[in-house]
C-alpha cells in the first residue's frame, strides 16, 4: 500500500503470461522500468512500481495441459518458483505484484463488465475468424502470411486457429473518434512517435467492436451476467493496472496511484493498450493513463526472442556469468529504448570488458590504491582546482543535465550512456594526468598537486555511485563504501540534481581498494 498522501509517480510493466519459465525477452521490460523508477526514486519522487502475471486464457491453459496440471496448480507453482524469484535475479524492486487469477482482481474486473454491459455498450453477437493463441487475439484475415498454403500469425509463424461462436461485444467502434481526439490532443500518450503513428493508422482505418468472451472452454473469469462464457482474457489482463491500484476497493489509494504515468510495453502489445485499453476506460468513465510508451524486441539471430521458443534464455544464465548489474548495464546501455535490439553473448562479453571491467572497476580501483598507497587510505585536501578539474567538474554538471532530461524522454540508454562517458572522461582524466608520475615529486608542490588530482578523481567516482544506482545498485554500493562515501550520507538518500555538486567526499574519508568491482568474466563463477 502507498503510504504517502501525493499522486506518486506510477509505472507498470505486462503481466507476463505464466506459459514457461521468463526469458531475458519477459525480463527486459521489467528491468527497464526498474531503471525508470530507481531513476526517479533518486530523484526523491513517490513511485510505485507493478508487475505481474497473467494467468487465464487458452494459451496458459494449454500450457498447463501439456504438463498434465490445472491451469491453477501451474500458474501457482510457476509463479512461486520462476516469475516472482526472477526479481531477485534481476535485482528489481516493485512494489506490488498482481496476479490474475487474485480474488480482489477477478471481483473487480466483473463489476466493470457489469456496468458496462448495464451502460449498454455491451452486446450478444457471433463471432467468426481466425484467431492467434500465442497472441490471445483475433486476426484479421489481411494481416496474416501464408505458410505453405495456410494461414499464420505473422508474430508467431504458426497455424491460426478459425473460432466460430455465439458471444458478447464491447462496442468499442463508438469510441473511435474519442481515441482519435486523445492521439491528437495528447501527442505524448502514444510514444515513440512511430507506435502513435501505427496506432493512429490503425483507428482510422476503421475501428471493429471487440469480441470480449469466450464460450469454448472454461479457464477464465465468469462473465458475471452469463456463466457459460468466460471474459476474453485481454479485457481481463488489462484490467489489472486499475485492480491493483485499488479500483472499485480504495478511492484513496486508487486517486493516489491513477492514472499511471506510463505503462510500458513491447511493441506487440501496442494496439491493446493503446486502443483496447483507452476504449475501455472512456467507457467506465475512468482516465486514461497518461503515456503508452512501447519498446522493441531483444532479437536473436534476427528474431523475436520469446518463452515459446528454443531461442529463449533464462536470465540467471547471464547473471551467473555477468553479475545482476553488468545483466541490467549491458540492455539498459546497449538497446535504444523503443527500438529492436540484438542480444549476443560476445557482444555482451566485449562490453562487459571494456566498459565495466577496464572501464569503471579499473578506474574505482586505481583511483582507492593510489589513495591508499600515498596518503595511507584518507582522502587529501585538494589545493585550488585547476582547468582540467574544473573542466571535470563542467562535465559532471552536464552529464547530471543529459542524463535526468533523458529519462523524461524514457531514453533510458541515453541516460546510462551520458554516465558510462562521464566515467571515461574521469578515466582519460586519470590517464592524463599521471598521478603515479607526479607522486615522484616529492616537494610541497608536488603533493598538492597529487592531492587534487585524487581528491577530483574520487570525487567524481562518488556522482558516478550515485548516477549508475539505479542501473547498477549492487555495484554502486560497494563502490560507495570504498569511497568511504557513508560520510556524506547514505547512497540511497542521495538525490540526482545535488549529486553535481562538486567537494562532496570530505577530507580524511577513509578509502579503501575492496574488491573488484568487475572481476574478469572467465574468472566469474560459473
Ligand atoms: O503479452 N523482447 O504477455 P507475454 C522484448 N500477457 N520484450 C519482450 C520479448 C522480447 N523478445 N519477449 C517478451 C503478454 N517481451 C500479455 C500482456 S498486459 C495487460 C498483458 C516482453 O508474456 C514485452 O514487454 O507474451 C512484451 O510486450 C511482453 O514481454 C509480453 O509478454
Amino acid at each position: 500500500m502507498p503510504h504517502f498522501a501525493e499522486k506518486a509517480y506510477y509505472v507498470t510493466t505486462p503481466i507476463y503470461y505464466v506459459t514457461a519459465a521468463p526469458s531475458i525477452g519477459s525480463a527486459y521490460t521489467t528491468v527497464m522500468g526498474d531503471v525508470l523508477t530507481r531513476w526517479h526514486r533518486q530523484r526523491g519522487e513517490k513511485v510505485w512500481y507493478l508487475t505481474g502475471t497473467d494467468e487465464h486464457g487458452q494459451k496458459v491453459m494449454r500450457a498447463a495441459e501439456a504438463n498434465c496440471q490445472t491451469p491453477q496448480a501451474w500458474t501457482d507453482h510457476l509463479v512461486e518458483t520462476a516469475w516472482k524469484p526472477v526479481l531477485d535475479t534481476i535485482d528489481v524492486v516493485n512494489d506490488q505484484f498482481i496476479r490474475t487469477t487474485d480474488p480482489e482482481h477477478t471481483e473487480r474486473v466483473q463489476e466493470f463488465w457489469r456496468r458496462l454491459h448495464e451502460a449498454g455498450d455491451v452486446y450478444e453477437g457471433r463471432y467468426e475468424g481466425p484467431y492467434c493463441v500465442g497472441c490471445e487475439e483475433f486476426k484479421l484475415l489481411a494481416e496474416l502470411v501464408t505458410v505453405d498454403g495456410v494461414g499464420c500469425c505473422p508474430i508467431h509463424g504458426t497455424p491460426v486457429e478459425t473460432v466460430s461462436e455465439a458471444n458478447y461485444f464491447f462496442a468499442m467502434s463508438r469510441y473511435a473518434d474519442r481515441l482519435l481526439e486523445l492521439y491528437e490532443t495528447r501527442p505524448d500518450f502514444v510514444q515513440p512517435e512511430s507506435a502513435r503513428n501505427e496506432v493512429v493508422a490503425f483507428v482510422r482505418s476503421g475501428l471493429e467492436d471487440l469480441s470480449i468472451s469466450r464460450s469454448s472452454f472454461d479457464w477464465g473469469i465468469k462473465v458475471p451476467w452469463d456463466e457459460s462464457q468466460v471474459l476474453y482474457v485481454w479485457i481481463d489482463a488489462l484490467l489489472n493496472y486499475v485492480t491493483a491500484a485499488g479500483y472499485g476497493t480504495d478511492p484513496e489509494r486508487f486517486a493516489r496511484l491513477w492514472p499511471a504515468d506510463v505503462h510500458l510495453v513491447g511493441k506487440d502489445i501496442l494496439r491493446f493498450h493503446a486502443v483496447i485499453w483507452p476504449a475501455m476506460l472512456l467507457a467506465a468513465g475512468l482516465e486514461v493513463p497518461r503515456q503508452v510508451f512501447a519498446h522493441g524486441w531483444l532479437l536473436v539471430g534476427g528474431e523475436k526472442m520469446s518463452k515459446s521458443k528454443a531461442t529463449a534464455i533464462a536470465p540467471e544464465v547471464l547473471t551467473r556469468h555477468f553479475g545482476s548489474d553488468a545483466y541490467r548495464y549491458y540492455f539498459a546501455k546497449t538497446i535504444a529504448f523503443g527500438s529492436d535490439g540484438s542480444f549476443s553473448w560476445e557482444h555482451m562479453t566485449a562490453v562487459y570488458t571494456s566498459e565495466l571491467a577496464n572501464g569503471l572497476g579499473n578506474l574505482a580501483s586505481r583511483v582507492t590504491a593510489m589513495v591508499g598507497k600515498y596518503f595511507d587510505g584518507h582522502l587529501p585536501a585538494p589545493a585550488a582546482d585547476g582547468a582540467a578539474e574544473k573542466a571535470l567538474a563542467e562535465a559532471l554538471a552536464t552529464t547530471v543535465e543529459t542524463a535526468d532530461a533523458a529519462i523524461d524522454r524514457l531514453a533510458m540508454h541515453d541516460a546510462v550512456g551520458a554516465v558510462a562517458e562521464f566515467v571515461s572522461t574521469v578515466n582519460g582524466y586519470v590517464t592524463e594526468q599521471e598521478p603515479w608520475k607526479v607522486a615522484k615529486d616529492t616537494s610541497a608542490e608536488g603533493r598538492a598537486r597529487l592531492a587534487s588530482i585524487l581528491y577530483a578523481a574520487a570525487e567524481s567516482l562518488r556522482a558516478v555511485a550515485v548516477l549508475h544506482n539505479p542501473v547498477m545498485p549492487k555495484t554502486c554500493q560497494a563502490l560507495w563504501a570504498s569511497l568511504g562515501a557513508g560520510a556524506v550520507g547514505e547512497l540511497s538518500a542521495q538525490r540526482v540534481q545535488t549529486s553535481r555538486r562538486w567537494g562532496q567526499l570530505p577530507v580524511g574519508a577513509t578509502l579503501t581498494k575492496g574488491p573488484l568491482l568487475f572481476p574478469r568474466v572467465e574468472e566469474a563463477a560459473e
